[in-house]
């Protein structure tokens, strides 16, 4: 607001923080105060919040809010640790009940903060690619088919996203640009194979509580039938018309390629093949990733630390959304461990050493025995995006415009 002089500065003041105060209730006596600052029942120091309300219009205030009475608010506290950096430098960890405060009943929907390697991969202009996931502080890891029209000036990535329509989260979400694209050579449009690209970032992200990257498998690493989790922005499973503002998360089955590969063959026709680059998961109703996913992570609980993950794919195509006995089609990362960390080793920002030291931790050790192996099928190319674009336009899967989200559920 501008002011001319020193009286009106002070009623500028004045009159900003009325703005800031937002009425809400019956009769307008509550206040719109962030979830841990409204003392309507807290469980392991976090505000519990019933997301029915949230998204029945939540009165009026941002799904971070609550609608809190006066006599309950609380004041902020400065001492608590989350303004310390992180004690834990490892991979893969998340925030199981929030930060800040956790959703009740929040079934198919990730807390805010839970999954801090979950990364929106967007347009300078704002708008929505798909999901990406953190893999060192400044690499995403996504899918080739969501960037295949943009240069790497075009794309950011957002990090500490949660609801696309607020911007009150307490830990605010970082937005980097992208430096270099570097997509995995010969990705296939006709059935998804080698469907990978790296995004070099600008600059790192600051390593913190809700910023931390995701853990790699090593290269010969099995899921199958394993319960892992999908997270992602794009249409809700199962009401198809709607796309997602709050993060999505999703457990699923990973299911093995034969089996796949089977029940693709009754969609697709008998002639179909499943690419050894490929692994499915899902097949049980209502639970998917959807379109508008593409490139969004699906994790695995580490078997020696299951609160811990390692990303086992990347969202690619599917025919439908949700139906039983069809599930989604992913990049199976692990095939592409090798050429993932050769690329990192290439463009990655140069690390001094305290931080290489941390980097370090980012990355589970690889099997003694896939450390010096070169994979034989991929080769370790690097393609610069503002030189390769690749030609003819998708047959199935890429999600063509991203309309812009709304809430849906009320
Ligand atoms: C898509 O269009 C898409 N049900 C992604 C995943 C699935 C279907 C479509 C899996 O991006």
């Amino acid at each position: 607001m501008l002011c001319p002089t020193a009286i009106f500065s002070l009623l500028c003041l004045a009159l900003s923080v009325v703005q800031a105060v937002k009425y809400c209730g019956i009769n307008r006596k509550n206040r719109c105060v962030a979830h841990h600052l409204c003392d309507l029942g807290f469980e392991d120091d976090r505000a519990v919040v019933n997301l029915q309300v949230t998204f029945r219009g939540n009165n009026g205030c941002e799904s971070t809010e609550s609608c809190c009475p006066s006599s309950k608010i609380l004041p902020e506290s400065e001492d608590n640790d989350w303004s310390n950096p992180p004690k834990q430098t490892k991979c893969g960890l998340v925030n199981k009940k929030g930060l800040t405060f956790t959703l009740r009943s929040a079934d198919g929907f990730a807390q805010e903060n839970e999954l801090p390697w979950m990364m929106a991969v967007m347009l300078q202009t704002n708008k929505y690619l798909g999901g990406g996931s953190l893999i060192a502080l400044d690499v995403v890891l996504t899918a080739h088919h969501i960037t295949k029209n943009y240069g790497s000036d075009e794309i950011v990535v957002r990090a500490g996203e949660w609801d696309f329509n607020t911007e009150t989260e307490k830990f605010p979400q970082v937005e980097i640009g992208v430096r270099k694209i570097v997509r995995f050579p010969s990705f296939n449009r006709q059935n998804g194979a080698n469907n990978l690209a790296l995004l070099f970032l600008k600059k790192k992200f600051v390593l913190s509580h809700h910023i931390r990257p995701i853990c790699l498998p090593s290269e010969n690493q099995k899921f199958d039938r394993k319960r892992c989790i999908f997270s992602g922005w794009g249409q809700d499973a199962v009401e198809q018309n709607s796309f997602m503002n709050i993060m999505k998360k999703v457990d699923l089955p990973v299911v093995g390629s034969r089996t796949c590969e089977g029940q693709m063959k009754r969609l697709k026709g008998s002639a179909f093949q499943l690419d050894e680059s490929l692994i499915c998961a899902g097949g049980e109703e209502g639970k998917d990733s959807c379109s508008g996913d593409g490139g969004s992570p699906l994790a695995c609980p580490l078997d020696n630390d299951p609160e811990r993950f390692e990303q086992a794919g990347i969202v690619n195509w599917g025919v439908g959304c949700g139906e039983a006995d069809t599930p989604g089609v992913y990049t199976n990362v692990a095939k592409f461990r090798n050429w993932i960390d050769e690329q990192i080793a290439r463009y990655s920002i140069s690390t001094d050493t305290e931080e290489s030291v941390r980097e370090e931790e980012f990355h589970r050790p690889q099997n003694p025995t896939t450390t010096t192996r070169r994979p034989t099928t991929y080769s370790p190319e690097e393609i610069d995006a503002d030189e390769y674009f690749t030609i003819s336009s998708p047959v199935t899967y890429p999600p063509s415009d991203f309309p812009t989200m709304t809430i849906v559920k009320s």
